[in-house]
């Protein structure tokens, strides 16, 4: 009997390796353009389209949906919402954006040619981020629950956990799909988790802390907030950031960090 528990335990300890592989890869940043941002934005959601960011704002009397020329920071359209909504995370899906509103439980679906309102839906909690993999969407509500929408009906079909080695990942904030991942803001800190869609699991870690220099903070109520705001061109494989009244939009490279 006692050989048998010890082969056990041995078949046990087989399982080390395999635990140490699921430890998050570590990854620092090059800065590979900068780029103008609206400093009067409270950047609540990002996603990149043919040559133009669209870029959702939040706050009460202050929330709106733009779309921006990247190179100069040109707000070419804007729609205003109402002073009631505080605008959150946008998306497009074929000829229309869908954007999330924080507390109020209500999306909106606009044209995503003329901004124009196409129609308004419902769903229940808060509205963090939104993305898609061109067949669904994904929304956050900040908690560690991704949930899935059928991107035709904007109903839910499952959700998606959020952990690491510590367990749950609260407060994903921002979204966005790149090559098979989804990259997740962490609200508060400088971090971007990169999420495997299938499992939740934080499959690694980006390290923006530093990427907004001290120059271009502004202190106080109305100034400069937290990192937010994640697109990817698929096409140009550029991966854009920036953050709530930011001054600069970035692009920026991954740079794995050596393991400690
Ligand atoms: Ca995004």
């Amino acid at each position: 009997m006692r050989i048998l528990i010890l082969t056990a335990a041995l078949a046990a300890c087989a399982c080390g390796p395999a635990t140490q592989a699921s430890v998050p890869a570590e990854y620092g940043y090059e800065v590979v353009h900068t780029y103008p941002h609206d400093k009067q934005a409270f950047t609540e959601g990002l996603f990149y389209l043919d040559g133009f960011l669209y870029e959702s704002t939040g706050l009460e009397q202050r929330s709106s949906v733009r779309k921006v020329r990247l190179e100069t920071g040109e707000v070419v359209e804007k729609i205003d919402l109402p002073g009631r909504y505080f605008g959150e995370g946008i998306i497009n899906w074929k000829d229309r954006i869908i954007q999330l509103t924080y507390k109020t439980e209500v999306g909106f679906v606009y044209d995503l040619a003329t901004f124009a309102v196409k129609n308004e839906f419902k769903y229940p909690g808060e509205g963090w981020a939104l993305t898609q993999d061109g067949k669904r969407i994904y929304m956050s509500d900040g908690t560690p629950q991704i949930r899935v929408w059928d991107p035709e009906s904007l109903r839910e079909t499952s959700r998606i956990t959020v952990s690491d080695a510590g367990g749950p990942v609260k407060n994903v904030n921002e979204l966005e799909w790149v090559k098979g991942e989804i990259y997740a803001n962490i609200w508060g800190t400088d971090r971007i988790a990169r999420i495997d869609p299938a499992s939740g699991r934080v499959l690694g870690w980006i390290d923006l802390a530093g990427l907004l220099g001290p120059d271009d903070y502004v202190a106080g109520e109305n100034g400069t907030d937290v990192l937010n705001g994640i697109a990817y061109d698929a096409k140009g494989d550029r991966l854009f950031v920036t953050g709530k009244r930011w001054p600069k939009l970035f692009e920026i490279r991954l740079v794995k960090k050596s393991n400690p």
